[in-house]
């Protein structure tokens, strides 16, 4: 089988090299020339855990990188499914866009899935009327599946090998030719279901998480104004066999938790209470921390905004994905004017008062927050040493000068 992988980022590349280096024949397309180009010359285009090797893997098995659509057997569709922040609901113009390149040049019966998520009915609504537009039949001309991507950033080529799958399909023949290609590589359960259900299943799980958290972050406030402890308390409940609560942190960011809530939020306001309830909590850390941060300031004389400098642009640790993430939105807010940055993770500039080198960083500040909690921060926390530290992600053993959320 000859599959084409549409949209060479934080998915489709390390799928599209996954599926190569297990042996199958794989085009990985891109609009984006320069991307393109520098795949060519040998080179990934983002960090990410194993990625450089597993790219050696793929290039030596043969991979190829174009810019154009070729004929292939099956395309797998994973471009960006940017979504609207006032109405809250997904656009899928780049799917739709890559459906509509890839049914101009696609052999009879090739199998379209898509493996970017997408909002529960977006098949229906969106991708079956380009073909029909196209006039190709779908079960005939086009056999549609969607194949939600589950990895995680920072471990996503170990869960891409051992995470189960979901496969959304109209016919259990196509089912088992999606199973077959992702066997190739793939050692968790796949489970083959209709289209429908895999594209709520996906949103579903990200929501359970971002419920989860926002529990979590609810139950940090509740402590602060108690006077407990939140990290014991979690500790100690999750002891229990049936209770698993996740953590408080700045705010939840990123670009699937913190948006595909919403498409559930957006579609079916009547209903998604909890949901909704769980987004705002999760979108009000931010403002959270700004009070935690005013409040030290207080309790140890410090004035001066520009005093302050959050560690971590990043919408997680060892990552280098800003998308949504908690630090940018807390930067959003008037009264954060003046604070500075810093992040050994983001090269680029990318937002004012933003510090390249750690030291320079430190120098500059009295307060310190820790917004991330990167792996290289965790190994050298004596760097933090004599300063103020805000720690929103209890990095830090508690300690004289040592805030927590
Ligand atoms: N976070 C907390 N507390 C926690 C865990 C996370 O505040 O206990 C925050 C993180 O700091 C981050 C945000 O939540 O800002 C999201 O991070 P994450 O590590 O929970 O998840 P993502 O967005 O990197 O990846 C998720 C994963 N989904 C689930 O675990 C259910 C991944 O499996 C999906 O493939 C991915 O979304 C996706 O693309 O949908």
């Amino acid at each position: 089988m000859k599959v084409c992988v549409v949209g060479m980022g934080y998915i489709g590349l390390p799928t599209a090299l996954m599926m190569a280096s297990h042996g199958v024949d794989v085009v990985g397309v891109d609009y984006n020339a320069e991307k393109i180009e520098t795949l060519n010359a040998g080179k990934v285009t983002f960090e990410e855990k194993g990625l450089t090797e597993l790219f050696e893997a793929a290039v030596r098995a043969g991979i190829s990188f174009e810019t154009g659509y070729p004929r292939a057997d099956m395309y797998v569709i994973s471009v960006p499914t940017p979504y609207d922040r006032r109405s809250k609901k997904i656009d899928p113009s780049y799917v739709v866009s890559a459906v509509e390149s890839v049914l101009k040049v696609c052999p009879k019966g090739a199998i379209v899935s898509i493996e970017s998520t997408i909002s529960p009915g977006t098949v229906d609504r969106f991708v079956r009327p380009a073909l029909k537009r196209a006039g190709l039949a779908s079960g005939i001309d086009v056999h549609l599946a969607h194949t939600p991507e589950r990895i995680i950033p920072g471990n996503m080529v170990y869960e891409l090998e051992h995470n189960s799958r979901t496969i959304g399909v109209d016919d259990a023949e196509t089912g088992e030719a999606v199973k077959a290609v992702y066997s190739s590589f793939c050692r968790g359960d796949m489970v083959i279901t209709d289209i429908r259900t895999a594209e709520m299943t996906k949103v579903v799980e990200n929501t359970y998480r971002d419920i989860n958290i926002a529990f979590a972050n609810e139950l940090a406030r509740i402590c602060r104004d108690g006077g407990m402890d939140v990290y014991e308390i979690i500790r100690i409940a999750n002891m229990h066999p049936r209770v698993n609560i996740l953590q408080p942190g700045p705010g939840v960011g990123g670009h699937c938790i913190s948006v595909d809530p919403w498409f559930l939020v957006g579609d079916y306001p009547q209903d998604a209470l909890l949901i909704h309830q769980a987004r705002r909590i999760n979108d009000g850390m931010p403002d959270f921390v700004l009070d935690r941060i005013e409040t030290v300031m207080k309790i140890n004389g410090i004035k001066d905004m520009g005093r302050v400098g959050l560690y971590g642009l990043t919408y997680k640790e060892n990552v280098d994905d800003v998308r949504e993430s908690p630090t940018l939105q807390l930067l959003e807010r008037p009264l954060a004017h003046g604070i500075k940055v810093y992040d050994p993770w983001v090269k680029d500039d990318i937002c004012d008062d933003q510090y390249h080198d750690l030291q320079s960083f430190l120098a500059d500040i009295d307060l310190v927050v820790i917004m991330v909690g990167h792996k290289c921060l965790r190994d050298d926390l004596d760097v933090l040493k004599g300063k103020l530290v805000l720690d929103t992600r209890n990095i830090c053993p508690n300690g004289l000068n040592i805030y927590k959320l």
